[in-house]
């Protein structure tokens, strides 16, 4: 297992459209893995494979409520939203790639969700409460969205100025260390 870097807006590969993984494999076992040891560490509730760089179609996730607990670790192989509730609800979201801002989100209250487990097999789901929450924030990514595309014009453009002057003022202090 390896613990991966988490990519950060505005890094262009967080717009990309992951691709379906075609065949399960060693490979799709070891990303999962490596996905699990970087959002446990982050911590975060979800990972999607993008966050690491991997523009695949993999999802993990462990809503379990605290440390203590036991875990709750589950997959997401190509997610697909089957149906959505006419019906919404506003939850507060964060993303690890968008790092300490924290937003409300309207969202379909419950969502029906096709994906395939690690073993290969299919699974539906009727998603509600955080579940559903989470899931579509992480199809989200699949498809390059990012949470902060729900909100505003002006809150997204004023979060990615945020970012994007954290990074250049990043890169300048890594090249004068280096100096
Ligand atoms: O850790 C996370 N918490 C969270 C809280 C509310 C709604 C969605 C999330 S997902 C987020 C981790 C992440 O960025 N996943 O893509
Ligand atoms: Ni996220």
């Amino acid at each position: 297992m390896a613990l991966r870097d988490i990519i950060i807006l505005p890094d262009k590969r967080l717009r990309l459209v992951s691709k379906p993984v075609a065949k399960i494999d060693a490979a799709t076992k070891r990303l999962v893995e490596d996905m699990f040891e970087t959002m446990y560490a982050a911590p975060g509730i979800g990972l999607a494979a993008i966050q690491i760089g991997e523009p695949q179609r993999v999802v993990t996730m462990d809503l379990s409520k605290k440390k203590e607990d036991e875990k709750q670790p589950q997959v997401f192989i190509n997610p697909e939203i089957v149906s959505k509730s006419d019906e919404k609800s506003v939850h507060e979201e964060g993303c690890l790639s968008i790092p300490e801002y924290y937003e409300e989100v309207e969202r379909p209250a419950a969502v029906k969700v096709r994906y395939l487990d690690l073993a290969g097999k299919q699974h539906e789901v009727e998603a509600t409460g955080l579940l559903a929450t989470c899931i579509q924030h992480e199809i989200d990514h699949l498809n390059g969205v990012l949470f902060i595309d729900h909100l505003s014009k002006l809150k997204r453009e004023f979060v990615i100025k945020k970012y994007t002057k954290q990074a250049k003022q990043a890169a300048k202090d890594a090249k004068s260390a280096a100096e």
